[in-house]
């Protein structure tokens, strides 16, 4: 038996003029573009609500079948953080000295990238973003998820900005492969690593590598 559909008035939209709208995406994207990738952090800490308000905001993310497969570990925990790395950095030597293929290695060059991970002990939080493929009911049925991962990237995306937004900065990391979240996590195994958020200050002589954005003519079409 399927579920009758339940309908309200759409609640809470908002409308504004033309202009107010203008505005309002040229802010949006004046604030987003400061956003930059940062692999140097400080160690400084900052109130645990900031996260908890962003993972509710990445949990507004449309999904499959309102389904919301996501799971977000938030890690402070020294000693948690230390097992991160360890596992981390053996699967990243591997990549960097045995797996990569000199063209994903090429590809990487601009980024100064390498094996080493500190800023998962350093910075003081990791935010661990799984995917859920299904749900595991008590009575040992599974309900399947449609677009598990598409729902989940855009549910990252929604957490990246609003942390951007609360003044903090990220790193999107992927050691590869990240199976070993689920041990260290205890996450079950329907939950399927899919980002690792490094979340902090930047240290003060935080650099990022000098790279440059797509102009609006390259990234879109209007038909
Ligand atoms: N996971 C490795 C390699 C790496 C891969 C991509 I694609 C990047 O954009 C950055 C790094 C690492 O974290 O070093």
């Amino acid at each position: 038996m399927s579920q009758q559909p339940n309908f309200i008035p759409l609640p809470d939209f908002q409308k504004f003029s033309s202009e107010e709208m203008l505005s309002r995406a040229t802010s949006y994207y004046q604030n987003i573009r400061r956003r930059r990738t940062v692999r140097e952090f400080s160690n400084q800490p900052f109130d645990r609500r900031i996260i908890e308000q962003c993972i509710l905001a990445a949990g507004t993310a449309p999904s499959g079948a309102n389904l919301q497969p996501w799971h977000f570990a938030v890690v402070e925990s020294p000693e948690i953080k230390s097992k991160i790395r360890e596992a981390a950095e053996i699967e990243e030597r591997e990549f960097y000295h045995h797996k990569a293929p000199q063209e994903w290695l090429n590809a990487l060059a601009p980024l100064g990238t390498d094996e080493y991970k500190p800023f998962l002990e350093i910075a003081p939080y990791l935010i661990v973003v799984f995917a859920k493929a299904y749900e595991s009911l008590p009575d040992g049925r599974k309900v399947k998820h449609y677009y598990a991962t598409e729902s989940v990237g855009i549910a990252t995306g929604l957490l990246i900005n609003g942390l951007h937004d609360a003044g903090l900065a990220t790193l999107t990391h992927t050691p590869s492969p990240m199976k070993f979240l689920n041990s260290i996590l205890d996450r079950p195994s329907n939950e399927r690593p899919f980002v690792l958020l490094v979340t902090g200050f930047p240290a003060d002589d935080a650099r990022v590598p000098d790279i440059a954005r797509k102009p609006l003519e390259e990234i879109s079409t209007f038909h």
